[in-house]
């Protein structure tokens, strides 16, 4: 698509990696093309790494610029609500993201996966699951490797994480298959509600040959009824499970995949995670059983319900990736101990409601450590509930109340940005912590 035709003049909103990516593609596709950037940060990350001759604005928006741009290129992490951006859109000025500068460019196949939650878990092991099956397999998107940069991959098959901030701005990627996984409430600082944030991601089918969507929620599936679907759930329809002497199987149409006592990914819905990448690529023309070796050797990715300390018989469990409620009520589903679980809840809570957080926690043995910027939103959903400032205070009061059978889980519900760079830092901080608080245990 040559959608560069009339551009002379970009104008790139927001550096991070996604805005080094977008500088470094136009200027490698496109060299006719003058290119500006602006950070509202003073002092924005990529600066050092800005090619020189790009002009560079700092600590907040230059209306002027954007005004004068045949196109602008928004990162992700900026709503298009701002008012610089609105009075830019009202002047007629095309504003796209880095997902609709990568689908003009691109044409090999994809597979694009959004969802509320699993939608790392699920990139990552359908990329994993073809590169096993013998495909030269390009993987990124909203995991973190910026879309326009895996073009240098000139892979034969690309998987792409999108976020519903990405999709807001895509309009012409055209995928092999396309599939929204869950929809729970998240991002509500950014959205007027539940309906509009579904709409985002919903436009990851715009120019789906398949949908693959939740059978068990209704607003996964597509607005275009004449779009092929096909469904995934934990009944035994299409993409399902079903019980056979008294092991559950993940199958696909009638047919067994593979028993899901086989997989080292732990929890129901790492189950159906495993079923949408099978699915995926099925959808996409590849075999999947190529790759069934790869999903039950698969343990999973950093940061995810993973145990990072184990002494003593005490687990010390990094969840940072909960950051939204359904994440953490997935870490809680199933949970069974013989002894007493400290949930360490807290962060940014982007304006959610946590008060579904409370019937889990009633059936759990559990003290309920409250931390961070929101954490006296969580105080009152168990009698339990203690309230700390960081993570290491949390620790320091707790670790010597620790015995046998007990489990220490961080799974904060909530966003990291009041005390850390972002949820891996606040995973490595914990992960830390329990390293060196684990040897404490007597
Ligand atoms: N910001 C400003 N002013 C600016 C630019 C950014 O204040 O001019 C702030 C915004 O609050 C923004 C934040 O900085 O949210 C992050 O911007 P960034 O420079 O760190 O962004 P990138 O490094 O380009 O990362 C982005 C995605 N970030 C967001 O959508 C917020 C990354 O997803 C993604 O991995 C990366 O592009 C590559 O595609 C992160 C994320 O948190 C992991 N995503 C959200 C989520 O998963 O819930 C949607
Ligand atoms: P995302 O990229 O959508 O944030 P991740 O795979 O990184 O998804 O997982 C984020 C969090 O959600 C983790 O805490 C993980 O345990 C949980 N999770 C993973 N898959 C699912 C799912 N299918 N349903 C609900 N929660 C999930």
């Amino acid at each position: 698509m040559d959608s560069w035709q009339d551009i002379k003049q970009v104008v790139v909103v927001g550096l991070g990696i996604t805005g080094l990516s977008v500088v470094n593609h136009v200027r490698k596709k496109h060299p006719g093309v003058t290119l500006r950037v602006m950070d509202s940060r003073e002092n924005p990350p990529g600066a050092e790494q800005l090619p020189s001759g790009v002009e560079l604005h700092t600590g907040s928006f230059n209306p002027e610029w954007l005004n004068q741009a045949d196109l602008i290129v928004c990162n992700p992490g900026i709503a298009l609500a701002t008012p610089e951006i609105q009075q830019a859109l009202n002047k007629g000025v095309r504003v796209v993201g880095d997902i609709e500068l990568f689908a003009w460019a691109n044409n090999k196949p994809v597979i694009a996966i959004t969802g509320s939650n699993g939608k790392s878990t699920v990139t990552d092991l359908t990329g994993a699951m073809a590169k096993a099956a013998g495909i030269n397999v390009g993987v990124g998107g909203n995991i973190g490797v910026p879309a326009l940069d895996l073009l240098e991959l000139n892979a034969d098959l690309y998987v792409l994480e999108l976020s519903s901030f990405q999709l807001e701005t895509t309009s012409s990627l055209k995928t092999k298959v396309s599939t929204f996984l869950n929809l729970s409430e998240d991002h509500m600082d950014r959205y007027q509600g539940m309906e509009d944030y579904a709409q985002a991601k919903r436009r990851i089918f715009f120019n789906a040959e398949h949908a693959l969507v939740n059978r068990d929620e209704s607003e996964t599936y597509p607005e275009d009824d004449e779009l092929p679907v096909a469904t995934f759930g934990f009944n035994d329809q299409d993409f399902g499970m079903r019980e056979i002497d008294g092991r559950v199987w993940l199958v696909d149409n009638g047919e067994a995949i593979i028993s899901t006592d086989q997989l080292r990914l732990v929890g129901k819905h790492n189950w159906s995670n495993a079923l949408v990448a099978c699915a995926l690529l099925k959808l996409s023309g590849i075999d999947y059983r190529q790759g069934l070796a790869c999903l039950t050797a698969y343990t999973g990715l950093s940061h995810r319900c993973q145990v990072v300390a184990d002494e003593k018989g005490v687990k010390w469990v990094n969840d940072s990736k909960a950051t939204n409620v359904a994440s953490t009520l997935a870490a809680l589903s199933g949970l069974s101990l013989a002894g007493k679980l400290y949930l360490l809840v807290g962060g940014v809570g982007k304006g959610a409601d946590f008060s579904e957080l409370a019937k889990p926690l009633s059936e759990l043995n559990v003290t309920l450590c409250c931390f961070g910027r929101d954490g006296d939103e969580f105080m009152a959903l168990h009698p339990s509930a203690v309230r700390y400032d960081t993570l290491n205070q949390v620790l320091t009061d707790m670790t010597p109340k620790l015995q046998t059978g007990d489990m220490v889980m961080l799974s904060p519900a909530c966003a990291s940005f009041d005390q850390f760079a972002n949820f891996m830092a606040r995973g490595d901080d914990f992960t830390q912590l329990a390293q060196q608080f684990s040897k404490q245990v007597s």
